[in-house]
Formats: C-alpha cells, structure tokens, sequence
C-alpha cells in the first residue's frame, strides 16, 4: 500500500504571526526574541529578510544586533502564537483525519489513498494562505521522514512532492546529517570510518557494517538513507487518556462498595476505547483519601488491549496492593493511557483494495 504523507511546517512561525498583527512589520527585518529584549535574550525566530544577514534561532541577541542592526525586535508572545497553530492545526483535521502534530508549527498529515493526496496539499497550503494568512511549507511523499525531509529543502513558502519510487535518488546528495538523528556524533564516526558526506554515500556503507557500528541505529540509518519508513502517524486520540472517577458522598471504608464502583468504572472505560476504536496498554488506578491526599498506581501491560475483564482484573489488583485499609476512600478512579488505534475503517478497506 503506497501511504501519501503530507509534511507541513509554517514559515518563521513567530515573525509570521507577528507581521499579520502588524502588517507595518511586513518585508522588514524581524526577530522575536526570548526573555530580554535588550542584550542578555536570545533570537526565538527571525524572519527570512533578517536571516540573509546571518541571524538565526537560538542565536545571543547581542550577536544578531551586531549582525543585523537595522532589525526590530520584539518579545515572544506564546499565547497568540498558540493560537494561531490551534487554527492550523483545525484546519488539517478539516483535511483528515489523521494528523499528527509535532511542534507549534509542525505536523504529519496522511491522506487516504482514494484521494489525491497533491491536490490536498495544495489546497491546504491555498486555505492556511487564504483563511489565515500564514505561510507554509508543505512536502508530500510516501511516508514521514522523506516528507520531513524533503519539506526542509523547500522553505519558505515551498511545496515539493517526492514520487513513490524516487525516495532514494532524491535523498542520495543531500548531506547526511539531514537525517533526523544523525547529529554530529554520528556524523563524526560516519565520516572518519567510511568518508561518508551524503545521504547516497551512506546508503551504499554495508547494513551489516552500519549494525555492528551503531547498533538497533544502524539499521534505521540504512533504511533511512534508502528513503524506507514505515512509522505511523500518531494522531493526538492515540495521546490522550480515558478515564472515569467517582467522589463518593461519604468516605468509603468497605472493600466491596470500592470493588463495584471499580467494576463499573472499568466497563465505562472498555466501552470508551471500543466506541474510539483504540486500544490501551496501562491501566492506571486512582485513589484519594479523606485527607485529600491523592495517589495513582499504574501497571503497563506488554499488548494494547480493550478488553474489560483484563482492565478489571489489574485495576482490583492495584486496589489490592495499595490501598491503605486504614484509611477511608474518598475518589476513586480509574483510566488507560499508552493508547494506539485500531486501524481505522479506511486503512482497512485499502488493504482490501490492494
Ligand atoms: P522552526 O520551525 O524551527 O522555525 P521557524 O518556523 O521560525 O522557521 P522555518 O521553519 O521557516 O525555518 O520553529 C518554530 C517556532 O518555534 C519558531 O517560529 C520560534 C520557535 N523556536 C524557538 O522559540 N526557539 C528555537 O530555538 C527554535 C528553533 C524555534
């Protein structure tokens, strides 16, 4: 099954924000910076006009005045830019459901295979223009890291499709440490041991050479420098918990009252993850006393599962070992986080389909 994954990053993402609430700042030298804006901060993002000059992330505001001194400079406002990637990401699930956001302004985006997966990211990258007025960068391709990858070849404003096939002979003269995770650590080593500069160079060292240098590593390098990945996306469903909770009208003391609370909650929580279609790997119970002190215990199974009996079982359990019988309950609650999906009802028809 050939996957379209879109990656998604928006331009200058704080400079960008700032230009629209102030369209004065448009086309100008721009830095948003972190803590003071005098000497002692640091440059958060600049723009691209004041990029040209050398100014980046990260960078002492003292160096970027020095580099830049025509630039403006203001401080960061994270509650806006929040907002602003909450409309972006609003808008992707608009597009899918299947987004995975990674940062503030970063996200994964797969399309179904029924669809065309171009024209989405073209008209994604049309309406954030559009209906937001923010820049963006978009790559598409045939799984997450030739997207990721690809997408940072293009900024800003870019837009770059990578056909299924091509991934490899697109990589191969890009530099190495292109690679999420070749830092320059393993850059060094690659370099000194193989003359490794290039994603091509990389890919034709010998698996079994990459494996014996770096370990379980090796093998993602070797995959990686062939444009080969298969993680999915994790959409923000398979990163929240579910969980129910019970304040009780007056402290508890029996076990029995505690275990058919227990029992019902955990059912409560099975029929959430089937009605989700996820499925959960830790179970977590929750206890708080008459004195208001709280505990959680968890216990984290080796499969995902939803299956109530096993909830109940593992959730009387840690009732079991750590409630402290002396003293009267006051909450109870239970919840399963650790959570993946269950392939949804599209991915399941496209394999049928292949
Ligand atoms: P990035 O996506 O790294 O950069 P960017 O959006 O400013 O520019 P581009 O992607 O076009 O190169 O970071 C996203 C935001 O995160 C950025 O606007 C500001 C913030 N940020 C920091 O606060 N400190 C940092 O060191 C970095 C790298 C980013």
């Amino acid at each position: 099954m050939v996957r379209q994954i879109l990656h998604l990053d928006l331009d200058a993402f704080y400079a960008t924000v700032e230009m629209l609430l102030n369209p004065a700042l448009r086309g100008k030298p721009l830095i948003v910076a972190m803590g003071d804006v005098n000497t002692r901060g640091v440059v958060a993002t600049a723009s691209y006009e004041a990029r040209k000059f050398g100014v980046h992330s990260a960078m002492g505001l003292r160096e970027a005045k020095r580099l830049c001194p025509q630039a403006i400079i203001v401080p960061a406002r994270h509650k806006i830019y929040s907002e602003h990637s909450a409309r972006v990401m609003n808008l992707l699930r608009e597009m899918s459901p299947r987004v995975e956001q990674v940062s503030i302004d970063e996200a994964y985006l797969e399309i179904e295979a029924e669809r065309d997966g171009v024209a989405a990211a073209r008209e994604i990258q049309r309406r954030i223009h559009e209906e937001l007025q923010l820049s963006c960068t978009i790559a598409v391709a045939s799984n997450k890291l030739v997207s990721k990858i690809a997408c940072n070849t293009v900024k800003p404003r870019g837009f770059i499709v990578i056909p299924n096939g091509d991934e490899e002979k697109f990589l191969a003269p890009l530099p190495v440490g292109k690679i999420p995770g070749a830092g320059h650590v393993t850059r060094a080593k690659l370099k000194a041991k193989w003359n490794v500069e290039t994603i091509g160079d990389l890919a034709r060292v010998p698996i079994e050479e990459l494996r014996a240098e770096f370990g379980k590593n090796g093998a993602y390098l070797a995959d990686a420098a062939r444009g080969m990945d298969d993680s999915p996306i994790i959409t923000d469903r398979a990163t929240k918990s579910i969980s129910q909770e019970n304040t009780f009208d007056r402290d508890v003391r029996t076990r029995d009252v505690l275990e058919k609370y227990l029992d019902e909650m955990c059912a409560g929580v099975a029929r959430e993850l089937v009605a989700e279609e996820l499925k959960a790997r830790t179970i977590i119970l929750k206890l708080r006393y008459e004195d208001f002190t709280t505990m959680t215990r968890q216990v984290t199974l080796r499969a995902p599962m939803a299956d109530e009996t096993i909830i109940r079982k593992h959730a009387r359990e840690l009732l079991q070992q750590h409630w402290d019988t002396r003293r009267a309950v006051r909450l109870l609650g239970v919840g399963v986080h650790n959570l993946v999906e269950i392939e949804g009802t599209w991915q399941m028809e496209l394999q049928m389909g292949e």
